[in-house]
């Protein structure tokens, strides 16, 4: 029997088939990049993990290798699971990441290069030391909560430093060791840091960014022109949260900024579906890349069923907003290669209760810029103290509910007589001093298929409308939405599944559900390439 594929992505990064979840070990090495990620050769749910491996010169298009890290010795025997590169003296990758020992205790081993001269770096040779890190009665370190390893960092010291992610009842923490060689490691006496009632932190990630400018900063850069970023990936709420701090050499410690809150309140570098996260210093081109997993939104029964589980999203430059309190995220420069048929739409008023089909381009494959003007504020309703959960708000008004300023934004993969679409749209409320710009991501029209997670996404942007025009980009491709709000400022990614609005069915509209008018400045849409993956 012929299964068709119709959510297969085009451009987003996937194997052919089988279950994979989080990027692993990122980086460049002699103008090649590598990604590995959690894969089951066996099947299309979670288990059997290993390293698959894939390389590339350009993040865009792959090539797919043999395994890199599978399971051969006692210290991994029961899995490979997440851990990150570190580039050592001399151009030397190293690669630490979590074992599964026979006890099903979590450890850290280290895994090298068997030959540096190999561009594609296909082979990985194994410590005999393994594991370097292990819970032991003494350190009384949690054997189940001890996962993860990041990219190292040189400290003020000339030695390494290494964070883990784990817990300790409800307080998520970052265990620290030490290392003069990168293979005998010593736990240090106090975490990174913690933060209680955040839970299990896993895929730590912890890195400098410039105050100014967008240039990524290599990870072991310290001083007066960087700050730092921790992120967490919360097992109890599976969302990516960040904070910005700065590291305090003499403690030895990250100390997030007041403004920056820890945990589920807090950043994240996005508001649907994006977890496990991990950036790498591309000295190439001089900017920090993010890589995140993006699972699925079907039932495990229709994962079976098409054989394939989870994506990459498209990775992204970060670097610090001027404001100094986030984060901004930008696809990197390359996804622009896949763009052709650009459509453009200028200067289109957008009147109450109207929608503008975009056309001429492949809906389903597609890349969008839009930017709004609102004229008058008017109507902006107050911001009622119950929709201090941006997710919350959206859910309670979708983008059919009739508001004052907005909800305006995009449907897309939308079908002919719109029995369904995903539509990603603004409201404009009038807040304390200030408006307020939420930005929301609603799937509950996205399929007919009722089997799906359809949960609504939201998230405020930091923007003045008064004074800048509401620009959004969202990246299209069959099942996965991926929307930028403010350049950057905010991304919600979604996945969807419709039944209708498949390939060459599928529509993009614009659309304004509020009282006041609003304009699109400008629309550019392109029909998207197919990228080689697999
Ligand atoms: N996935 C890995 C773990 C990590 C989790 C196992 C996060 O190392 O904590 O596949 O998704």
């Amino acid at each position: 029997h012929h299964y068709e594929q119709p959510y297969r992505t085009s451009y987003h990064f996937q194997p052919p088939k089988n279950w994979i979840n989080d990027p692993n070990g990122p980086m460049i090495y002699k103008g090649i990049y590598h990604l590995f990620y959690q894969y089951n050769p066996k099947g299309a749910t979670w288990g059997n993990i290993v390293w698959a491996h894939s390389t590339s010169t350009d993040l865009i298009n792959w090539k797919p290798h043999d395994h890199a890290i599978y399971p051969s010795q006692p210290s991994d025997i029961n899995g490979c699971w997440s851990g990150s590169a570190t580039i050592l003296p001399g151009e030397k990758p190293a690669i630490l990441y979590t074992g599964i020992n026979p006890k099903n205790q979590q450890v850290q081993n280290l895994a090298l290069p068997k030959n540096l001269s190999d561009p594609y770096l296909r082979e990985w040779v194994k410590s005999p030391n393994n594991p370097l890190m292990a819970p032991t009665p003494q350190n009384r370190i949690n054997s189940s909560s001890f996962r993860d390893p990041t990219t190292a960092w040189l400290g003020h010291d000339g030695q390494w430093r290494v964070i883990i992610g784990s817990k300790i009842d409800a307080r998520g923490l970052a265990i620290m060791f030490r290392s003069k060689d990168f293979v005998r490691w010593d736990q240090v006496d106090h975490p990174l840091h913690y933060a209680d009632g955040t839970g299990m932190w896993e895929c730590p990630d912890f890195f400098p960014v410039a105050k100014n400018g967008r240039a990524g900063i290599d990870t072991s850069v310290n001083g007066g022109h960087v700050k730092h970023v921790l992120k967490v990936s919360l097992d109890d709420t599976k969302h990516d949260h960040y904070t910005v701090g700065t590291y305090d050499l003499k403690k030895d410690i990250y100390v997030p900024d007041k403004e920056s809150t820890e945990g589920y309140t807090g950043l994240r570098y996005d508001y649907g579906k994006y977890y496990a996260s991990k950036t790498f210093f591309d000295g190439q081109k001089k900017r920090r890349v993010l890589w995140g997993w993006v699972n699925e939104s079907s039932s495990v029964d229709d994962d079976m069923k098409k054989g394939w589980s989870g994506v990459q999203a498209i990775p992204r430059a970060v670097w610090l907003d001027a404001s100094g309190k986030q984060l901004i995220q930008w696809p990197i420069a390359e996804i622009q290669k896949l763009r052709k048929d650009k459509i453009k739409l200028r200067n289109k008023v957008v009147k109450k209760g109207s929608i503008i089909a975009v056309k001429g381009v492949t809906a389903a494959q597609a890349d969008v810029e839009v930017s709004f003007k609102v004229k008058s504020f008017k109507k902006a309703q107050r911001l009622k103290a119950e929709w201090k959960d941006p997710q919350l708000a959206c859910s309670r008004m979708g983008a059919a509910a009739m508001g004052g300023v907005g909800p305006f934004g995009l449907l897309v993969l939308a079908s002919k007589d719109l029995e369904e679409y995903t539509s990603v749209f603004f409201r404009v409320f009038k807040g304390q001093d200030k408006y307020v710009v939420l930005m929301c991501s609603d799937q509950s029209r996205s399929s007919l298929n009722a089997n799906n997670d359809k949960t609504t996404y939201g998230a405020f942007l930091d923007v003045d409308p008064v004074r800048e025009n509401i620009s959004l980009r969202s990246l299209i491709d069959h099942s996965i939405v991926e929307s930028f709000g403010s350049k950057g400022k905010a991304c919600i990614t979604a996945r969807v599944y419709p039944k209708l609005a498949m390939g060459d069915k599928a529509g993009l509209y614009a659309f304004n559900n509020g009282t006041e008018r609003v304009t699109i400045t400008k629309l550019s849409a392109w029909s998207m390439k197919k990228a080689q993956i697999s």
